[in-house]
This record gives C-alpha cells, sequence and structure tokens, in this order.
C-alpha cells in the first residue's frame, strides 16, 4: 500500500469515527480549566487545541480536513507545485515560524509538574494563603536550567543552575525565581548584561557554547572584587550537579512576610532534595556532555516516568531588622550568605515533582517566571539586584513570547478567577464580554472591581534619601564570604575547587587576566592562592590587589559542605551490572533485590540489547548495549560477566573503560565472577572500594559501600596532587 492510499483508507475509516471526535469536543469544552472556567475556557480557544489534536481527523488549523499529508498538490503526478495549495502553504508556514527566541540566560532548561504542601501553618509569619493550611497541597511547575548555554548546548557545563517555581496558589501565582547557589555574582542589576556578555560565546568567534573557562569570562570576573564569592560556588561542585533531583535551590535575596496585621519579618527561601544533594566529577561531566547532552533532563523525566518523584524540602531562615542590623554585611547584598549555622533553616512544607510536562515547547518553553509575581504575605526588599529582575522578566517575556497576553498560555494562567480591564494586543485568546473596558464605571453591574482587604498591598517601608549613583559602603566586603566557604570545604571538594580554577584560568588566554585572578586568590585564601598558582605553574606571578575592605575570618560553616552532609542512601541512584552469555542469572536478581530495598535502580548492561543466555534462569533483558552505556551513567557498577563472557570483553576497550572511569571516577565497584579478569584488564588497583560479591555478605558489604558514594581516598591516587 502506498502512503496516499494508506492515508485514504485511515481517513475514511475516522470519518465514521467523526460523531465520537465532536463528543468529545463537548466533553472537553464542559470539563474547562479546573478554577479558571470564567478565564480561558471562556474564550473556547484552549478547548478548540484540546479537541483537535485528540480528535482522529487531520485537519488544517482552520478545521478544513486534510484529503492527503503526503502529497502537495501539483499539475499531473510529475508537473509544477500549485501556489492555491492552502494546506501546503498552512503547513510551511506554520513550521517556518515554529521556534521563537530564546531565553538570553536560562535558554537550556527542564521542567516538570507537582505541588507543594505545608508541614504546618505559617499564620505567624505571613498571610499567604498557601502557607496557611497543612492540608491544601498547590499546584507548582518547576523548571531547572543551565545559565549560558543556549537551548540545545548540554546538561552538564560548568554553570549554575536555574531553579525556578511556580505556585498555582488560590490567589494568583507567586513565583520563587532561584538558582541553585544561594549568592550571584554582581550586587546590582545594571552590571547584569555585562555579566552575561562576558560568560556568552564570544562575540567575534562564536565560541564557547555553555563555559565559563574563556578569556571574556575571566577578565570581567577578574575586574569585579565584588563576584569572589560566587566564583568560589561556581568553581566548586555546586556547578556540577549530579541530577536536578539531588541539587539545592535558593531565593538567594532576602523576602519579606507580612502577616495579616501588616507585620514584617525578613526570609530567605531554601529548597533541600530529601535525597540528599551530590555532584559529579570534572572529568565525569565532561564525558558525560558527550556521551548524554540531555542526561539531567533524561535523569528527571525518567525518575518521574518510573514513580521515584522527586521531592524538595521548602526551609525559611526568618530574621527581624535588629538581627539584621547586627550582621557583618548587608542583606541587601546578593553576594552575601547568612550562614545556617547563625540563622537555622526552618522547613516549612515540601514539594513533590509527581508529573513530567506533556508537551515540552507548551509547557516548558513557554512558562514565563517573573520575581514581581508575589502573593499577599510575600513582599520583596531594596536589594538592588531584585529591584532590577523585577523589571526584567516581564520585559523578556514580551519579545520571547511575542506580546502582552503570554499570561493567557495555560502553563502561565493562573489557577484562580483572573478578570480586568486589560484588552486586546497580540494573541488575545478570550473574547472579553460587555460595554465596560474602563474603571469605574456604572453601566454595568457584576464587572471586577478592586479590594482593599483582599487586595496585594506592598509593605509600607519607609525609604528617603537624595538620589544617587552609588554602592553603600556596606556592600564593600568582597573576600570574607569566599574565604568562609573556602575554608567550610572538605578536602576533596577544596581539591576540586583548586582544579577547576587550574582548569579554568588554563584556558585563559591573556596572562594578565590569570595574574589578576591569582591576586584575588590571594585575598581570599593563602592556601588556595598556594596551590592554584603552583597548578598553574605561576608561582610569585600574582597581581597585588588592595581590597576595599580588609577581610574577616568568620566561623566555618559545615552546612555548606555537599560532602559533609552527604545523605548514606541510594535513593534516586542507578547502580549498572555488566552481564554477558553465561553469567548468573539469580545472582543478577539478588543484587537488584538489594539496591531496590535501598532505594536505587539497577539496569542491567550486556554487549548486545538484543538479550543473552544466562547459566541458570531464564534470559536477561539488558537495559542498555554496553556501548551505549558508558559507567560514567551510573552510581556505582557490578562486574557480573561469565568467565568467557570476560576474556571476549577484555579485548574490548570500552568494557576496559567501563572499569578504568568507574575507578577513576571513585566508584564502588563489585566484583563477581569474570568481573576480576575484568579488572585486572583494566589494570586498577583492588582498594577498598573494589568489593566482591561472593560469600553471604558480599552483596551487602557492596550496597552499604555505594550508599556512602564515592570512594575519597582513592582520588591522590588518580588524579594526582593538586
Ligand atoms: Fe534571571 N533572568 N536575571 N536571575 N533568571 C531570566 O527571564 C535577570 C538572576 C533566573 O526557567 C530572564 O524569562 C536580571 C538571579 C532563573 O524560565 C531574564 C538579573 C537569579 C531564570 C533574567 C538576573 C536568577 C532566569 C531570561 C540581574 C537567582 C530562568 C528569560 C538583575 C535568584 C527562569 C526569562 C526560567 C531568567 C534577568 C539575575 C534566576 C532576562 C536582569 C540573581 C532561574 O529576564
Amino acid at each position: 500500500m502506498n502512503w496516499s492510499t494508506l492515508a485514504e483508507d485511515v481517513a475514511s475509516r475516522e470519518m465514521e469515527e467523526a460523531g465520537n471526535a465532536m463528543g468529545s469536543k463537548k466533553r472537553a469544552a464542559k470539563a474547562g480549566r479546573s478554577g479558571s472556567s470564567d478565564t480561558l475556557a471562556g474564550s473556547g480557544g484552549e478547548l478548540h487545541q484540546t479537541a483537535s489534536s485528540r480528535g482522529v481527523l487531520l485537519t488544517t488549523n482552520q478545521g478544513i480536513v486534510v484529503s492527503d499529508d503526503q502529497n502537495s498538490l501539483r499539475v499531473g503526478p510529475r508537473g509544477p507545485s500549485l501556489l492555491e495549495d492552502f494546506v501546503l502553504r498552512e503547513k510551511i508556514t506554520h513550521f517556518d515560524h515554529e521556534r521563537i527566541p530564546e531565553r538570553i540566560v536560562h535558554a537550556r532548561g527542564s521542567g516538570a509538574h507537582g505541588y507543594f504542601q505545608p508541614y504546618k501553618s505559617l499564620s505567624k509569619l505571613t498571610r499567604a494563603a498557601f502557607l496557611q493550611n497543612p492540608n491544601k497541597r498547590t499546584p507548582v511547575f518547576v523548571r531547572f536550567s543551565t545559565v549560558a548555554g543556549g537551548a540545545g548546548s548540554v546538561d552538564l557545563p560548568r554553570d549554575v543552575r536555574g531553579f525556578a517555581v511556580k505556585f498555582y496558589t488560590e490567589e494568583g501565582n507567586f513565583d520563587l525565581v532561584g538558582n541553585n547557589i544561594p549568592v550571584f555574582f554582581i550586587q546590582d542589576a545594571i552590571k547584569f548584561p555585562d555579566l552575561i556578555h562576558s560568560v556568552k560565546m564570544e562575540p567575534d568567534r562564536g565560541y564557547p557554547q555553555a563555559g565559563s573557562a574563556h578569556d571574556t569570562f575571566w577578565d570581567f570576573a577578574s575586574l569585579m572584587p565584588e563576584s569572589m564569592h560566587m566564583l568560589m560556588w561556581a568553581m566548586s561542585d555546586r556547578a556540577i550537579p549530579r541530577s536536578f533531583r539531588m541539587m539545592e535551590g535558593f531565593g538567594v535575596h532576602t523576602f519579606r512576610f507580612v502577616d495579616s496585621k501588616g507585620a514584617s519579618t525578613f526570609v530567605k527561601f531554601h529548597w533541600r532534595p530529601t535525597i540528599g544533594s551530590q555532584s559529579v566529577l570534572w572529568d565525569e561531566a565532561m564525558k558525560i556532555s558527550g556521551a548524554d547532552p540531555d542526561f539531567h533532563r533524561r535523569d528527571l523525566f525518567e525518575a518521574i516516568e518510573a514513580g521515584d518523584y522527586p521531592e524538595f524540602e521548602f526551609c525559611i531562615q526568618t530574621f527581624d531588622e535588629k538581627t539584621a542590623a547586627k550582621f557583618p554585611f548587608d542583606i541587601l547584598d546578593a553576594t552575601k550568605i547568612i550562614p545556617e549555622e547563625v540563622v537555622p533553616l526552618q522547613p516549612i512544607g515540601k514539594m513533590v515533582l509527581d508529573k513530567n510536562a506533556e508537551n515540552f515547547f507548551a509547557e516548558t518553553e513557554q512558562v514565563a517566571y517573573h520575581p514581581g509575581n508575589l502573593v499577599p504575605g510575600i513582599d520583596v526588599t531594596d536589594d538592588p539586584l531584585l529591584q532590577g529582575r523585577l523589571f526584567s522578566y516581564q520585559d523578556t517575556q514580551l519579545i520571547r513570547l511575542g506580546g502582552p497576553n503570554f499570561h493567557q498560555i495555560p502553563i502561565n494562567a493562573p489557577k484562580c478567577p483572573m478578570r480586568n480591564f486589560q484588552r486586546d494586543g497580540f494573541m488575545q485568546m478570550m473574547v472579553p464580554k460587555g460595554r465596560v473596558a474602563y474603571e469605574p464605571n456604572s453601566l454595568e453591574t457584576g464587572v471586577p472591581r478592586e479590594s482593599p482587604a483582599a487586595g496585594y498591598a506592598s509593605y509600607p517601608a519607609n525609604v528617603s534619601g537624595p538620589k544617587t549613583r552609588t554602592r553603600s559602603p556596606s556592600f564593600a566586603d568582597h573576600y570574607s564570604q569566599a574565604r568562609l566557604f573556602w575554608r567550610s570545604m572538605s578536602e576533596p571538594e577544596q581539591r576540586h575547587i583548586v582544579a577547576a580554577f587550574t582548569f579554568e584560568l588554563g584556558k585563559v588566554e591573556t596572562v594578565a587576566v590569570r595574574r589578576r585572578m591569582l591576586g584575588h586568590l590571594a585575598n581570599i585564601d593563602g592556601k588556595l592562592h598556594r596551590r592554584v598558582e603552583l597548578a598553574l605553574g605561576m608561582e610569585g606571578q600574582a597581581e597585588d590587589i588592595e581590597p576595599a575592605k580588609a577581610p574577616i575570618d568568620m566561623k566555618p560553616s559545615p552546612a555548606l559542605s555537599i560532602v559533609k552532609k552527604a545523605k548514606l542512601t541510594l535513593k534516586g541512584r542507578k547502580v549498572a551490572v555488566i552481564v554477558t552469555d553465561g553469567s548468573d542469572a539469580s545472582m543478577v536478581e539478588k543484587i537488584r533485590q538489594a539496591v531496590a530495598k535501598a532505594g536505587g535502580r539497577l539496569a542491567v548492561v550486556a554487549p548486545k540489547i538484543g538479550g543473552i543466555k544466562p547459566r541458570n534462569g531464564k534470559g536477561l533483558t539488558p537495559d542498555h548495549a554496553l556501548a551505549a552505556a558508558p559507567s560514567i551513567f551510573f552510581d556505582a557498577v557490578v562486574l557480573a560477566p561469565s568467565r568467557a563472557g570476560a576474556t571476549a570483553l577484555s579485548k574490548d576497550a570500552g568494557a576496559v573503560d567501563f572499569v578504568r572511569d568507574a575507578y577513576g571516577h571513585l566508584k564502588v565497584i563489585g566484583v563477581f565472577d569474570g568481573g576480576e579478569a575484568l579488572i585486572e584488564q583494566a589494570r586498577v588497583e583492588k582498594d577498598g572500594g573494589v568489593i566482591r560479591l561472593e560469600g553471604p555478605k558480599g552483596i551487602a558489604a557492596f550496597v552499604d559501600a555505594a550508599k556512602a558514594g564515592r570512594v575519597w581516598a582513592r582520588e591522590s591516587k588518580v588524579r594526582g596532587p593538586i
């Protein structure tokens, strides 16, 4: 059957079902959108879209059934195409306009739906309705992102990650547009375009994509002492997370909570993953970027599909004006944290991501966050970075989403009633009724009115002073918290920071820029500076940089270290087992059960995807072919080929690299049966992280070691001194 007759056949059969299609259209219309039936549902636009995509007949955008979607209209079977072919023209025109401008920052992102539920009422601190009732779930849509790369760039560059949450509350949308790092590079919004221009690909040569390891970034950063604290975070393991599910999130700025009596408390927002934070190693990140550019996106999607829902605890730090005045830094300065040891985190609720986006473009791409989307009870402060953001987001959406009605796109629309007298504009999806489109009015009843009692009221903070372009002297300390961060790290984390500076500055061609950065490192910490200058081979070359304010020594904060607060768990982690023909299937099953019991998932990796013949039990169906599943995809590995299988694998560079990389990336390696031969072929040392699975306690010992994560003691042997 050729394509055109197939299409005809399908069309004629489906013609009979046309009645059903109409039925589903009616059902969809009846269902409407919960809570917003008086907004979008009234327009019919969204419903039409839904119904037509669910219907059985293929139509044009005008609803005309398409008779042939395989052939354009032409003169005779071999003649020229006709301009009158409205089906072809409409389809191609739509296609030509499919791409919208990507975000200037955070272009690459991955999204998911879920809900937020508070642990208890927060009425003492805020009147925000979604924080009052522990039985109430508020829907959310979260978008995680990298910052510098384009929409098609890789998931694992060294970069900050966006952590943006839209809460669809009963009082309207509240957006917490945060990052996975609690501070920022700059103190004032006016420097943002410069920062981003410096990190994006260089304008003359068009590279590098998605990476900060180049001259323009380090030139700018080294001329901005205020970026030093953030640079320490960006060079740390935080900038190469293992998964979106394993990173913390931060609101960064100081916000305000306002209670029902109008009293205000300062608040900082934190998200903590319930399965703990974890990062990859830089060598792993570089290899993952090649082997699976969608590593984080796939991980998020697959975890949610498998019912292994990402969870984040919502925590706050709260303090009043008096406490704020006592800190040795300004709470309006977004380059500073408040150590958890000084103001502890209070967990106030949990967010669960339990549903993938159904359409990447419609939801993840079109979602539009804005730090100015606030609900009564939450307010902003005068942080000059936040103040600039309050302008930027709305402005950028206008160009990105094509006009002022982007709030009507389903992913952006509030789930509570939304009505006002704003009218018209590109892409108006609603059909507003009535004669009155202004306020005050008296010609109609039942039209929307303002409400001083229920409406959003800004906190009446006192402000006065001369108009000026000055940076407050209270923002002048650029090194103390960078030092605090460095001194709070574990030994492996310090090693990674040194290696990251060495890598990034090693890519910088301009010697003066490297020297300037070494000068800043010397101001942060003598040991850090010494290690980086040695690793670069630039001893004694640091530029002398005078701090605007002499740094102070703060008490180290263990909470800043990922390694120090790592959770001993396999939850959310993946373990691979390599098998071949003749492997022991019952052993694989036992490992699977032990891994699952510890909360992890076992993936079977075999030389061929079609299946293997084990020496006992039924056939084993692999999850991955070895060539497509290097060990960088997994948190721990088991080598369980048969002896004959191991002999064959020993000649396969992919299999040998699998073992070498697992070892080099400090992973726990379980060895069974022919696995021993593979270990020998890879010439890796049998240290405490290489565990034999034979014997009654073998599997348990492997799982316990894998729960502890990486074998840090191995690192100095495989990476050399730094
Ligand atoms: Fe953003 N930022 N930003 N930013 N930002 C954008 O808005 C901006 C800043 C953050 O998944 C843009 O819709 C300025 C800090 C996230 O869709 C844009 C300044 C933090 C996302 C913009 C900052 C963020 C954005 C680009 C300095 C952490 C992605 C597309 C004053 C608290 C949201 C868009 C998503 C996106 C401007 C600094 C987080 C251009 C001017 C600090 C997570 O409006």
